[in-house]
């Protein structure tokens, strides 16, 4: 992936924030490979690992699962995919991920994109899409014990990751609690900006 000169960038924010849904549009205009480490878990559950329990068991605590699991699955899809330009959605949560992932990689992320985001508001939409659990995009984690639990974890694990990246001048915040489209104005600005 060195040799390859990968360029990668964390998109953060908390649960809910939207990470998602503008990834989806980063890669239709900026030619990105979305990779969310979320999805990435839940394919490892579905795929019947061995690992698959013990995923399913820590999604469900809105527990951060072990980096070394994380990490294996994201450089595999890395090396898997031919683009050389990533968003690495949802990871790295905590500082040992962070850590950990520079360390096995060596990969530094051009920027971080933040999505900032009121509590309620991430709430209201996460207990939305709870309401269509039938459709494909109902989340077993969308109950509100385990919102609040992915919420407490975000706050004392995951924003320290992004003050350490704002310490190093790398964070670009965009007001997500917006309309996706508002918010993907601000969002095209930042990409346009960053040059090909
Ligand atoms: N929506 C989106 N944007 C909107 C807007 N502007 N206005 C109104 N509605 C908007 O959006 C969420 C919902 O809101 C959707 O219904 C959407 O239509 C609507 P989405 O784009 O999916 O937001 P996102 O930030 O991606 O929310 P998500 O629920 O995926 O965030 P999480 O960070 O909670 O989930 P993730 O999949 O990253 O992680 C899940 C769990 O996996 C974690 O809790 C953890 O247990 C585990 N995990 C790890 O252990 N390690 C990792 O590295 C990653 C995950
Ligand atoms: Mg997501």
């Amino acid at each position: 992936l060195r040799e390859k000169n990968v360029k990668v960038v964390f998109v953060l924010g908390g649960p809910g924030s939207g990470k998602g849904t503008q990834c989806a549009n980063i890669v239709r205009d900026f030619g990105f490979t979305h990779l969310s480490a979320g999805d990435l878990l839940r394919a490892e559950i579905k795929s019947g690992s061995e690992n698959g329990t013990m995923i399913q068991n820590m999604i469900k605590e809105g527990k951060i699962v072990p980096s070394e699991v994380t990490i294996r699955l994201l450089e595999k899809a890395m090396i898997e995919n031919g683009n050389d330009k990533f968003l690495i959605d949802g990871f790295p949560r905590n500082e040992e991920n962070r850590a950990a992932f520079e360390e096995v990689t060596k990969i530094e992320p051009e920027f971080v994109l933040f999505f900032d985001c009121p509590e309620e508001e991430m709430e209201k939409r996460l207990l939305n899409r709870n309401q269509v659990l039938s459709s494909p995009h109902g989340r077993d984690d969308d109950n509100i014990e385990t919102i609040r639990k992915r919420f407490k974890v975000f706050l004392e694990s995951s924003l320290p990751v992004i003050e350490h990246y704002y310490s190093k001048a790398k964070v670009r915040k965009v007001d997500a609690a917006r309309s996706a489209d508002e918010v993907f104005e601000s969002v095209k600005g930042i990409f346009s900006s960053f040059g090909p």
